[in-house]
């Protein structure tokens, strides 16, 4: 188990439909019980006084992050639509940011980058975070292997202390292990694998 404190924020990534339904157009086996842990983790914060925050893919009809205009995805996660919205169930008890709203692939909830140009752009989570006194992360959603792991790994790259909670995680495995990986990449940069 992993412990919470004022100093500490547990950062839900990605429960959204089109990642983790059944229904959702990039589903990630599993996804959906996702919910649960995610649940359970964001009571134990709040019980601790720590923060909370979700981050949510909420990309414009077109971008080039999507395959039909260049990239690799198939549409997911447009603005303002059923596949955007947070699974039903998931419990939404603090702040929520948004990433890849001007069309940028947005993998880690700290950076986006353009597409085109692979400039990264700040959102708002590390600032907020500074904001609220935060030193550590715990991290749990979807995708392991995607955002799950930019995010962990743009953390320590930024100063946090970080750490994943595998049983509240899940992968796209494009490539099979690409999981594994993701954990060792994690890892390799100092973030621990509850
Ligand atoms: C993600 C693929 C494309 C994720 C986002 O949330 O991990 N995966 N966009």
């Amino acid at each position: 188990m992993v412990r919470y404190d004022p100093s500490t924020a547990l950062l839900v990534v990605d429960v959204q439909n089109d990642f983790g339904h059944p229904d959702g157009s990039l589903y990630v086996a599993g996804g959906e019980e996702v919910v649960e842990i995610a649940n359970r983790e964001v009571e134990r914060a709040l019980a601790a006084s720590a923060h909370v925050a979700y981050t949510q893919d909420w990309h414009p009809p077109a971008t080039p992050h999507f395959e039909k205009d260049g990239g690799i995805w198939p549409v997911h996660c447009v603005r303002d639509t059923w596949g955007a919205a947070f699974i039903s169930g998931l419990e939404v008890a603090g702040e929520v940011i948004r990433k890849g709203t001007e069309g940028e692939d947005g993998y880690s909830g700290f950076t986006v980058r353009d597409p085109e140009s692979g400039e990264p752009e700040a959102t708002r989570l590390g600032s907020w975070l500074e904001g609220q006194g935060v030193q550590r992360v715990v991290i749990v959603g979807i995708a392991t292997d995607y955002c799950v792991k930019d995010t962990a790994l743009d953390a320590r790259r930024l100063g946090f202390d970080a750490a994943v909670i595998a049983e509240g995680v899940r992968a796209v495995n494009l490539q099979p292990g690409d999981d594994e990986r993701a954990f060792e990449a994690m890892r390799a940069a100092g973030v621990e694998i509850v």
